[in-house]
């Protein structure tokens, strides 16, 4: 994950994570390496992005009237929303992200995967509605996402959801979420299913980047300077830490101490 990336960047990343079609990915794509900065801290970045990009190119146009009917993950982690009908999934997308899914009080309105992009602190999650109908095309993308909310408007709607997760043996981390409108505090439960980390990493002299680096919980710094390029790793001396994990702010540590939730990170090699 990159250090040091523009607000221009953060935007062409969430619209490449929104892309549905082979044309709006490669877009997408062309955006976010023309946005990329191109000091030595997004090498690996960018030559990520072109090699993806020159991959997508040699893939044939999809011939169209094909439904999409799973969703590539993109960003930095993907979260399937499911639950029975009705229960304010569409409702639900559109209020966390810029997705507009037909919402009505018809059931079963959503038939296929809707995606939408979340930006949580810096953070990019797609979104994706499932459909109720629980097809195994579907699931598959519930079983095998990074995080999953299991949505419900009422208590009665639990034993049958249970019984979901017991069928589809769904092992993905998960919350059961009874809609409410904090969504504020739905964003925050979002995020901590993920058990994941925001690692803010700072020049010295200079403000902390606006998107963070994304991390396991429990990665100490060493490892989170291997993420940002490896001659942070390789030269490195110290590091300076603000926030949670700090005894005092700006204290100086080595590679083994572990990072929390929304440090600020400063490497000096
Ligand atoms: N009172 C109330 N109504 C809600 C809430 N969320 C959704 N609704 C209503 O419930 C109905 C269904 O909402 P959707 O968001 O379309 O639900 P869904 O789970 O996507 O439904 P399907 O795609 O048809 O399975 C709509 O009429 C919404 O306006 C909520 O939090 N409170
Ligand atoms: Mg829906």
């Amino acid at each position: 994950m990159p250090t040091n990336v523009t607000v221009e960047y953060i935007k062409a990343q969430e619209r490449y994570a929104k892309a549905k079609t082979r044309e709006e990915k490669i877009t997408g794509l062309e955006e976010m390496i023309s946005t990329c900065p191109k000091h030595k801290g997004c090498e690996t970045l960018l030559a990520e992005l072109k090699s993806k990009l020159s991959k997508l190119k040699k893939t044939a146009p999809k011939k169209t009237g094909k439904r999409i009917t799973t969703i590539p993950k993109e960003g930095d982690a993907q979260v399937c929303i499911i639950g029975l009908t009705q229960s304010g999934k569409s409702t639900l997308l559109s209020k966390l992200t810029n997705a507009k899914p037909k919402i009505s009080s018809i059931p079963y309105t959503t038939t296929k995967p809707e995606v939408g992009v979340l930006n949580y602190h810096g953070v990019i999650i797609q979104l994706v509605e499932i459909p109720s109908t629980f097809e195994p095309v579907h699931m598959n993308m519930a079983q095998n996402c990074d995080g999953l909310i299991i949505l419900y408007k009422d208590n009665n709607e639990l034993d049958e959801l249970n019984g979901i997760v017991e069928r589809f043996r769904i092992k993905t981390p998960h919350i059961f979420l009874k809609r409410s409108n904090d969504y504020a505090k739905i964003k925050d439960e979002i995020w901590n299913i993920l058990g994941l980390i925001k690692v803010y990493t700072k020049e010295p002299g200079k403000p902390a980047e606006k998107k963070p680096l994304v991390i396991k919980r429990g990665t100490a710094v060493g490892e989170a300077a291997k993420h940002l390029h490896r001659d942070f790793y390789e030269f490195f001396k110290f590091a300076r830490i603000w926030g949670k994990s700090a005894k005092h702010q700006g204290q100086s540590v080595g590679k083994d101490h572990i990072l929390k939730d929304d440090d600020i990170l400063e490497i000096h090699i």
